[in-house]
């Protein structure tokens, strides 16, 4: 069994492994920069090992460094949150060959998902539905005018090494396709270092749904049914629920069957998200993350599954807890990111924070590194607090979301509970009407400040 992990993450991330690892009986080891030496996240672990200054690239990014802080303090294992090194496939098989397991799917795995054209390939060979498009990478713009012709317009050109919204370029009409193509594949090769691109037809109000899949080396998987994320700001999620009302309980059951077996076929091991465009009562698979999402939580809430216990149990070579058959949903869960931001210019704040107060009661959840007196430095995501809340519908748990926002004290710093508060009254989102462009369009944010 796996004795030690060290946590190459920092603030509400690394607390919630932290915490997966104390009810595991697991020692724990947190890394930090010099300006985390105070962080939640140190004080809660077993040990700790500073692993560079502020700015990632010499701390939380640094191989060299977290590596060796994992071999000095005999940890066994590696979990990488998300961001930094979550999905760095040279960083996963730099881990095990120092005989250190790596929290997370193979390396191989990695790799093929941060490719585009591959991870849609993968999934549509599967016979999950894909969004319509080339056939792979488009390699000259005779064969690409070709192509989008057959597409049609508006549609989209994206970089295969892009992903979560990076390298991508919509090309409205004919007139703009060559310009948009060079200049995708231009930025692509500068910014990825492969200028590879897919053509695909642009959905123009899609929903943004994804489901949770779990994976043992046993052949087992399981999904865990799906978030509806489309409430987003560039690219940005800032308020997350599942289940979707768009899906009935029939098709989701008999797509996320499709999605486990897939991932099954694949021999995926770990725990992974798969996401979807919704558009007229229709899924289309745009990409895979290989990481835990900060959204995770509100999985955990209407099926009872520790999810990140899950993918430290399945990294130790177990059977996953429970059969498709086991996995029942109940109620609804939504989360608000709490950003250190300002709620109307979403400039990031930094600072000390003063007065902090939790909310609590029933059905109410925070996974935050916040404490009073905490100091929010400026080098990292602007994520700080997740509010995740729980209630049998989803009337209840908006009751509850008001009622948690308002309890919610956090000053000395900016940040998004103004425009939660906002948000959680409006008639739109009441009414579960929203696509991927409504935040940015009701709140005025899609222009440049
Ligand atoms: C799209 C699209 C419309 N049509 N693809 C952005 C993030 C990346 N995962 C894929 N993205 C999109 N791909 C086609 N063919 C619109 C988006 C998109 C988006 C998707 C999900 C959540 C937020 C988004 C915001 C802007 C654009």
């Amino acid at each position: 069994m796996i004795k030690k992990i060290l946590i190459a993450n920092r603030g509400e991330i690394a607390v919630r492994i932290l915490r997966a690892c104390k009810d595991l009986g697991i020692q724990t080891v947190a890394i930090h920069s010099t300006a985390d030496a105070d962080a939640m996240h140190v004080r809660l672990a077993d040990e700790s090992v500073c692993v560079g200054p502020p700015p990632p690239r010499e701390s939380y990014l640094n191989i060299p460094s977290v590596i060796s802080a994992a071999c000095v303090s005999g940890a066994d294992a590696i979990h990488p949150g998300f961001g930094f090194l979550s999905e760095n496939s040279t960083f996963a098989h730099m881990v095990e060959e120092h005989q250190l397991i790596f929290i997370g799917p193979k390396a191989d795995h990695i790799a093929m998902m941060g490719d585009k054209i591959t991870a849609k390939k993968t999934f549509s060979k599967f016979g999950l539905p894909t969004v319509p498009g080339s056939d792979g990478a488009v390699s000259n713009i005779t064969k690409a005018l070709k192509v989008a012709d057959e597409i049609g317009y508006p549609l989209m050109i994206k970089a295969a090494g892009g992903g979560g919204g990076r390298g991508m370029k919509v090309a409205k009409s004919k007139t703009d396709f060559a310009e948009a193509y060079e200049t995708a594949r231009r930025e692509a090769g500068i910014s990825f270092g492969n200028d590879q691109v897919y053509l695909e037809k642009y959905f123009t109000n899609p929903r943004h749904i994804e489901f949770q899949i779990m994976a043992d080396k046993f052949g087992n998987a399981v999904h865990l049914g799906e978030r509806d994320c489309s409430l987003q700001r560039r690219n940005q999620k800032v308020w997350e629920e599942t289940l979707s009302s768009a899906l009935s309980p029939d098709f989701r059951d008999e797509f996320g069957r499709k999605v486990a077996e897939s991932v099954g076929q694949l021999g995926y091991l770990g725990v992974g998200t798969l996401e979807f465009l919704y558009e007229e009562g229709r899924l289309y698979f745009i990409e895979m993350n290989t990481r835990i999402q900060v959204e995770h939580p509100i999985t955990e809430m209407i099926t009872g599954v520790d999810i990140v216990r899950e993918q430290i149990l399945i990294a130790n070579g177990d059977r996953l807890s429970l059969s498709q058959e086991d996995v029942k949903f109940q109620g609804h869960a939504i989360e608000c990111r709490i950003n250190a931001e300002n709620s109307e210019t979403f400039i990031p704040s930094a600072g000390t924070v003063v007065n902090y107060h939790c909310p609590g009661g029933p059905g109410v959840r925070i996974d935050s590194a916040l404490y009073d007196g905490c100091k929010v430095p400026p080098y990292y995501d602007s994520l700080i607090a997740k509010l995740i809340v729980y209630a049998n519908d989803r009337d209840q748990c908006l009751a509850r979301i008001r009622r948690a926002l308002r309890e919610y004290v956090i000053d000395g710093i900016d940040t998004l509970i103004p425009l939660h508060l906002k948000l959680v009254c409006h008639p739109d989102v009441i009414a579960g009407h929203f696509d991927i462009h409504f935040l940015e369009r009701e709140f005025e944010t899609g222009t440049d400040l």
